[in-house]
């Protein structure tokens, strides 16, 4: 099949959906125009001071939006976390930014049902996906909610990068290896994050990440960070990976 050169990065026509199971157009329409959504201008302050700390200035939920919301033209880099749901996108998130309940949170899988991009220093947007795998979810909801998963990963203009999160105590699932495959296809950058470091002892620390790793046949250069928001192990990795990807 032929690549694709677009923006900078190769995207290959979808053919699949992310979860094996839908036809989807092969070539990609040109994104229309937003009207009505407004970004309100935002002065860019740096990530990192000049001694290296992590400088947040702003942490805003900008934009939400559901199924059949339009996807906003934020101007600026995005950053999107995606996984099962429960994994701990949103908890992730709030550690990031050092708050509590910006973005909100369960211990019920389910919780986050839009795509929620979080205006982070007017420099960037962190994106909160719905998590996949929701078993008590309707079929016409899951595949809904898949959809739009893919529709904002697929037309995104301005996704630098894909944190992929999963659980560090388990092998990653059938549907988290589709997940990587086909966002590694799209021609999308992943980052492999392990959630919930803290509820391994650290001498298990290396074999799962090992696991992970040969379980969705990561290339050596994928970084796999192990993260742990009860411990905020994993937040400045996270910081530098994105930092190293603006500009
Ligand atoms: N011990 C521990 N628990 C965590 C960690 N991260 C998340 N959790 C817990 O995992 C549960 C799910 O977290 P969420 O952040 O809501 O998960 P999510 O991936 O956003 O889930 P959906 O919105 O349903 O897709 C919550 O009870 C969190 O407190 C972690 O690093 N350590
Ligand atoms: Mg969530």
């Amino acid at each position: 099949m032929k690549e694709r050169e677009e923006k900078g990065r190769v995207r290959k026509p979808q053919v699949e959906g992310a979860f094996g199971n839908r036809k989807q157009k092969a070539e990609k329409k040109p994104r229309e125009k937003k009207k009505g959504i407004q970004v309100p201008p935002a002065v860019p302050t740096p990530l990192f001071s000049d001694d290296g700390e992590i400088k947040l200035r702003e942490a805003v939920l900008e934009f939400v939006c559901g199924v059949t919301s339009p996807l906003p033209d934020t101007g600026r880099p995005e950053f999107a976390f995606a996984g099962k749901s429960n994994v701990g996108k949103s908890t992730l998130l709030n550690t990031l930014v050092n708050r509590k309940a910006l973005a909100r949170t369960s211990s019920q899988p389910g919780k986050t049902q839009t795509i929620n991009f979080y205006r982070i220093n007017g420099a960037l947007y962190f994106v909160d996906l719905p998590g996949y795998g929701y078993a008590n979810a309707s079929e016409t909801a899951k595949a809904a909610w898949g959809k739009m998963i893919e529709r904002y990963l697929h037309s995104s203009e301005q996704l630098k990068a894909v944190f992929l999160l999963v659980d560090i105590r388990h092998e990653p699932s059938e549907n988290d290896r589709l997940m990587y495959d086909w966002i590694v296809r799209q021609g999308l950058h992943p980052i492999i994050i392990a959630t919930k470091a803290d509820k391994i002892k650290r001498s298990q620390l290396m074999k799962q990440l090992k696991q992970i790793r040969e379980t969705l046949q990561c290339d050596a250069e994928i970084p796999v960070i192990p993260f742990s928001s009860e411990q905020a192990m994993g937040r400045e990795e996270v910081f530098h990976t994105v930092h190293g990807m603006l500009s």
